[in-house]
């Protein structure tokens, strides 16, 4: 789980500004926005991976979040069916330039739907986050799809978070990081949990790299949590991602 090689990346767009959000952190600026996204780039190579970084497309303004068209494990790739429809010819893209990469596809078809944001791989099991975006025939499909290559797959109706992913994050060897809704749930009692508070909760949505935690800057007492744990952490300022109600799980397919 914590052993990746490769990463693909894609430049966001001009038109990123106006994408879909339901924050009220006000509109991203675009000059900061691409300073971060080179800073989580040169991050990704501290780590040890390969970058494979796409251009920008202007007539998907929110199309670098790459994590939302497909979900990766070693051996196959599912191409997913993002359930917001300015977002769903995306998958073209990310499904041609995964062919680089793998011979077995799998895709999730209408009237399923399904964001990448909404799956948390863990070892051998995932869990795949009904929401918005995610609607229960896309969940199901998903599963099929994982239980018939031997994972497990579990699917969660989520209450308040945006994606599955927005309040999780695996670190490997059994520790979860958790906040809200997550915290007590039962499908993740086995787990070791890093509990983030109400306060810090965009930082949970963290991403183990190789020997390193990539965090969200600013947030110290989850640098604090994860430091004590061991990891090292790497933190970036994702203000003008947050803007758009993303995270830095959004921002690459790992692999
Ligand atoms: C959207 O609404 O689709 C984008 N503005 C944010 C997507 C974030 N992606 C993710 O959490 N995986």
């Amino acid at each position: 789980m914590s052993n990746f090689k490769n990463v693909i990346v894609k430049t966001p767009g001009e038109s990123y500004v106006s994408g879909l959000t339901t924050s009220d952190l006000g509109t991203p600026s675009y000059e900061k926005l691409l300073v971060q996204h080179t800073a989580y780039i040169e991050a990704l190579i501290k780590c040890g991976v390969a970058v494979t970084h796409l251009p920008a497309s202007e007539e998907f303004p929110d199309s670098t979040f790459v994590e939302d068209a497909a979900v990766l494990t070693t051996e196959f790739a599912v191409i997913t069916n993002p359930g917001a429809a300015s977002r769903n010819g995306e998958i073209v893209e990310i499904g041609n330039v995964l062919k680089d990469f793998y011979k077995k596809f799998y895709y999730i078809e209408g009237p399923g739907t399904l964001d990448g944001g909404d799956i948390l791989q863990a070892d051998n099991c995932f869990y795949i986050g009904i929401s918005d975006r995610t609607n229960e025939e896309g969940a199901r499909q998903l599963k099929e799809i994982l239980e018939g290559e031997g994972f497990e797959a579990t699917i969660i109706p989520l209450k308040e978070f945006f994606h599955l992913k927005t309040g999780i994050a695996y670190l490997g060897d059994n520790q979860m990081v958790v906040a809200g809704e997550f915290v007590n749930h039962p499908a993740f009692a086995s787990y070791e949990k890093i509990i983030i508070g109400k306060e810090d909760e965009y930082s949970a949505n963290c991403i183990r790299m190789n020997d390193y935690v990539i965090i969200p800057k600013g947030y110290e007492e989850t640098k604090r949590k994860l430091n004590e744990a061991g990891f090292e952490t790497i933190e970036l300022d994702m203000s003008e991602v947050q803007k758009q109600d993303g995270g830095l799980s959004c921002l690459s397919l790992r692999f």
